[in-house]
């Protein structure tokens, strides 16, 4: 059933890659100018040519202007530091067919830098914190399809590393990549407008994606799994520490981790705008599986946690609707919670106080496809089918799919529309072709 998820989320990772191929602005004036730098084969005194190419990727950088595209080979390649303001994108792109390997990339106070395609690998002489792709500083960088390999060995979990490392910048984007066998995947501290999409991050050590005091942040469709789960510490899927304000955590796949989303307390002021939506989180080790402290009015919708409940706490005015979880928690909370409802819990144990709204379902079984497996996609005759409040403008879930009208069940949301269902996944028919239907 990993295997159903897989393909679920490879949908929707190409969904987000070309909803984020159409937000990329447009080339503007001639075509991008090509370099070619080949490691092997090239030479430093050439014109940087696909004949011809330029040996190192530092001479490439001090010959770009601006609006180049740099296309590296396959070889291995030293740290390089990016510490240029360019007036137009400069690209470093792996040529088709070929795999370059760097060791780091820091982009240093620098403008208009996009990554694409790119390996990173261990130096051989490692420094004790190892940061891959390191951004400080800058505004416009686009990291897209990276893949960042940690060491692969069995110590790996006593090393620090960050695969990709944001601070201070502006504008920055982080897509459909791959990282593992590092201490953390991607961290962003004191930026403003960010976007961590469709990444595949796990096995980690401590947090798959942190953010740290930012404004703007966009944290969608992001598949992350199997944290070091012998630590005692936080080692959260997806992990917000202190203040972050205008956030959207919506269509994560967290599972295999100490703990799913952490928001825990905000020393010096409450979270704001708050949006966690669909995000589908199990086999967590510790309860801190949906944990959302210290937000006003955070709007808590369409997650699916089978095994859990959320816990919500010092927040003001939290909206929590269409929602699956396994016993309340403490979402009920009156003081805290301005509206409760349209959500099933699966279980009335281990409440502390009865869900308050009038459509919530308490103690029904969801009718996951195969819990025990891990698929928790909705049968035909679930209850969760149709049954939400449609007014939150929820558009596609974590598989790349819109509202369904299922027409056997009868539509039993409010709302527009009346047929959206509850939870992080929404019913639509199998193809009748696939062997398990
Ligand atoms: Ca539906
Ligand atoms: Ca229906």
């Amino acid at each position: 059933m990993r295997g159903v998820l897989a393909v679920l989320f490879v949908t929707a990772c190409a969904a987000v890659c070309a909803v984020e191929a159409a937000d990329a602005p447009k080339p503007t004036g001639p075509p991008a100018r090509m370099l070619c730098v080949d490691p092997k084969a090239g030479d430093d005194g050439n014109p940087g040519t696909s004949a011809r190419p330029l040996k190192t990727l530092d001479k490439a950088l001090q010959t770009t202007a601006g609006g180049e595209v740099i296309l590296l080979r396959s070889g291995r390649y030293p740290a390089v530091t990016i510490n240029k303001v360019y007036p137009r994108t400069v690209t470093l792109r792996a040529e088709a067919n070929h795999k370059p390997v760097l060791e780091s990339v820091h982009v240093d106070k620098a403008a208009r830098i996009a990554l694409e395609g790119l390996t990173f690998f261990v130096p051989d002489a490692r420094s004790d914190r190892h940061v891959y792709v390191r951004v400080n500083h800058s505004e416009h960088v686009a990291i897209r399809d990276v893949a960042i390999v940690g060491e692969i060995n069995d110590d790996w979990k006593a090393k620090k590393s960050v695969a990709i490392g944001i601070g201070d910048s502006n504008h920055v984007s982080v897509v459909g990549g791959t990282i593992h066998h590092v201490q953390f995947g991607v961290t962003c501290s004191r930026c403003r407008d960010l976007r961590v999409a469709g990444m595949n991050v796990g096995p980690f050590r401590e947090d798959g994606i942190r953010f740290k005091n930012c404004v703007g942040v966009v944290c969608e469709d992001n598949h992350v799994h199997h944290s070091n789960k012998t630590l005692k510490e936080h080692c959260d899927g997806i992990q917000m520490i202190y203040w972050s304000h205008d956030v959207v955590l919506r269509n994560n796949h967290i599972h295999d981790v100490n703990q799913g989303i952490g928001a825990f307390a905000a020393s010096k002021q409450k979270r704001r705008n708050w949006r966690v939506e669909g995000n589908l989180i199990y086999n967590q080790k510790n309860p801190n599986t949906l944990s959302i402290f210290d937000a006003d009015a955070p709007v808590i919708i369409h997650n699916t946690l089978p095994q859990a409940g959320p816990r919500i706490k010092g927040c003001t005015g939290a909206v929590v609707m269409n929602n699956i979880f396994a016993f309340p928690g403490s979402a009920a909370d009156p003081n805290q919670v301005k509206r409760e409802d349209y959500n099933l819990f699966v279980s009335a144990e281990r409440t502390r106080q009865k869900p308050k709204g009038a459509h919530d379902l308490l103690g029904v079984d969801p009718r996951f496809v195969d819990a025990n497996g891990f698929d928790f996609r909705l049968r035909p005759d679930s209850p969760a089918i149709d049954a939400a409040a449609g007014e939150f403008g929820r558009r596609k879930d974590l598989a790349g799919n819109a509202p369904y009208d299922h027409k056997p069940a009868p539509n039993r949301g409010a709302g527009k529309p009346p047929y959206l269902d509850l939870g992080a996944l929404e019913y639509v028919p199998r193809p009748t072709s696939k062997p398990d239907n």
